[in-house]
């Protein structure tokens, strides 16, 4: 039986949809007037009551291993925010791979992490590949608190735990022709359906990418867990990573490929809308996206139900101490 609810003001309507999924929902509603009626009616539904089973479910999907003991940075062990709910940042996600709506969590259960392996390659000394064991054990692990900005005018504060990506840059040692560095998520179109519109025409495999010396800076981070335990599949397990100056998208997910390149490679938001997601896309309040502010944001924390607070957006996210000077 399906459930048709009126959408709560969390929710976001059609109309004012500010999403990344905008460019193919306007194309989806064209086809869908021709064809007759569906369209602005027929939303995600996120946050709404869930029903035991689903609570269950969303709760067994978090309830990974523990990476406890690790100590928290100190210099980032806080921001001036609480920290999200962990229930509501396990299930209001992006993760087009699958879906394009923001209740993929369950659908995200099916990324296979058994046998993860992420080559490290390209213009580098010392081509590695990493299994989860070398992820989770050969370099030094640490929690850090950030806070996360989506492109779409939602944040949230996430403690993250990982390493920085300045300790693969030392262990794989690129040459001096090594400029920019593209990430590679993983895909298996039997296993990612993705958003089940223009999947044929989208730029799969998701990547991203960096310069060398923002990979370089102390925040870059790749994160292999996240509250304490394990990354849950919905936030782009085992190894995903965590920009926090930048817009969310940066942050790819399930990475499979790290690779060192002479020149700014293509990335999947870029591609897709280079006027709308750019290549550096740093969190700044001054530079509205072209269909929406980006001076104020949708501060989601506290659960049970999805609700937010709209803050100011900071410059860099308010991260300008460490990262202005690159730019
Ligand atoms: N592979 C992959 N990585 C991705 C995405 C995606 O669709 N696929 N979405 C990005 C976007 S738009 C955001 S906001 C964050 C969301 O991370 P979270 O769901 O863990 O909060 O993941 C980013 N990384
Ligand atoms: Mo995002």
């Amino acid at each position: 039986m399906t459930i048709i609810r009126q959408p709560q003001s969390w929710e976001i309507s059609e109309s004012q949809v500010t999403s990344e999924a905008a460019y193919f929902n306007r194309r989806r509603l064209l086809k869908t007037l021709v064809g007759a009626t569906l369209g602005a009616s027929i939303m995600p539904i996120v946050g709404c009551e869930q029903s035991s089973e689903s609570k269950k479910a969303l709760a067994t999907s978090l309830d990974t291993a523990s990476l406890r003991p690790v100590d928290t940075n100190p210099v980032f062990a806080e921001v001036n925010r609480p920290i999200t709910d962990e229930l509501l940042a396990g299930r209001y996600n992006n993760f087009y791979e699958f879906g394009g709506n923001k209740s993929i969590w369950s659908k995200a259960q099916n990324l296979p992490t058994e046998d993860w392996k992420v080559e490290v390659t390209g213009l580098v000394n010392n081509p590695r590949i990493y299994d989860l064991d070398d992820l989770r054990k050969k370099f030094p692990l640490e929690e850090r608190i950030y806070r996360f900005r989506c492109v779409e005018a939602w944040s949230m504060v996430l403690p993250w735990i990982g390493f920085p990506m300045k300790l693969l840059i030392a262990a794989v040692e690129p040459t001096s022709k090594a400029k920019f560095v593209r990430f590679t998520s993983f895909y298996d179109s039997k296993i990612t359906p993705g958003p089940g519109f223009h999947v044929g025409s989208l730029p799969w495999p998701y990547t991203e990418g960096l310069r060398i010396e923002e990979m370089a800076n102390e925040l870059a981070f790749f994160a292999v867990g996240i509250y304490g335990h394990i990354l849950p599949k919905q936030h782009g397990a085992p190894i995903r990573a965590v920009l926090p100056w930048k817009y969310g998208f940066k942050g790819a997910k399930s990475i499979v490929k790290v690779e060192f390149v002479a020149t700014q490679p293509a990335t999947y938001w870029n591609t897709i809308d280079s006027h709308e997601y750019g290549f550096e896309a740093n969190v700044n309040p001054n530079k509205p996206h072209p269909r929406w502010s980006q001076a104020t944001e949708k501060f989601i924390s506290k659960g049970p139900d999805l609700s937010w607070e709209k803050l100011p957006t900071l410059p860099y996210n308010g991260y300008g101490e460490y990262v202005a000077s690159l730019y």
